[in-house]
């Protein structure tokens, strides 16, 4: 079953359910915010107090961020670039059986997008729902010069009490400390007992989050860097539509080509990121 909804507001995402899975996905930065395998608890995390609103970034799921990832050089730039806040449009839709349903969302540049980036560009976001979410970012200059991109599939996992879970997959990798703006190396799974806001680098294999009543997996392909987010308490009160105790039940793990792992795409080539998760 694929839906096409639209709420009071206007605002449009697609309701998409097999015989595997259930999904829904926002026009609004072709933004996946709800994915469960059936009859299972909803992988995704989703605020209570998300916002449903042309112009601001659902809170939870999986935020594409692109062209780039944080915070731009020029300030009056949108944190995480613009991708996420931009109408996609559905470029296909394929029920390819009981078990799969394909969907593509894509995103050209236009007169508003060069003036924020200047470059000619086409975004797709090829997501397979299934017993496995499957998001592919495929970005391809159309322009006659190349471009380079920071990006992420910035996903908000669901957790039973972030005092139960760890991040197993990242033992000796490095990473950039954010709050600290060291370099410092993964020592072992990572547990939650403050804010936690890290890019690690150097990641090629998949990255675990292990709960209490379930391990989900993390598997990216052309990646190589992994972003690590839980606002804990402090930072949790100071983030737009996240209730105060909202860092208890959610994590991130990001899907990244972040700081030392940017690319550079040259004209008339295609650059693909891939995350699965089950
Ligand atoms: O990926 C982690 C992070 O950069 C955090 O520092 C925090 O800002 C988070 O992303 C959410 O950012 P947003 O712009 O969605 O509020």
């Amino acid at each position: 079953m694929i839906e096409y909804k639209k709420l009071s507001n206007g605002f449009e995402y697609i309701e998409i359910k097999n015989s595997l899975a259930y999904a829904k996905i926002a026009l609004q930065g072709a933004h996946i915010f709800h994915y469960e395998q059936n009859s299972k608890e909803p992988i995704l995390w989703l605020s209570e107090t998300s916002d449903f609103e042309i112009g601001k970034s659902i809170r939870g799921g999986v935020p594409i961020c692109w062209p780039w990832f944080g915070l731009n050089k020029d300030d009056s730039l949108p944190q995480h670039g613009f991708a996420r806040t931009s109408i996609w449009g559905v470029a296909n839709t394929d029920e390819r059986s009981a078990d799969i349903t394909l969907i593509t969302l894509k995103l050209e540049y236009s007169k508003e997008s060069l003036k924020l980036w200047p470059y000619k560009f086409e975004l797709e976001l090829h997501v397979s729902i299934s017993d496995r979410l499957t998001m592919e970012l495929k970005t391809t200059n159309i322009d006659e010069k190349s471009f380079e991109i920071t990006q992420a599939l910035h996903t908000y996992f669901s957790v039973s009490d972030i005092l139960h879970v760890a991040i197993r997959g990242l033992d000796k990798k490095p990473y950039l400390d954010a709050l600290t703006f060291k370099k410092e190396i993964q020592s072992g799974d990572i547990t939650f007992n403050q804010e936690v806001d890290r890019v690690y680098q150097e990641v090629s294999d998949e990255v675990l989050l292990k709960d209490k009543n379930r391990i989900l997996h993390v598997e990216n392909e052309g990646s190589c860097s992994v972003v690590v987010w839980n606002p804990w308490i402090a930072k949790c009160k100071r983030m737009s539509a996240m209730r105060d105790d909202a860092y208890k039940s959610m994590l991130c793990i990001e899907s990244a080509n972040a700081f030392e792992d940017e690319r550079v795409i040259k004209s008339n080539e295609s650059l693909t990121l891939k995350a699965t998760i089950y």
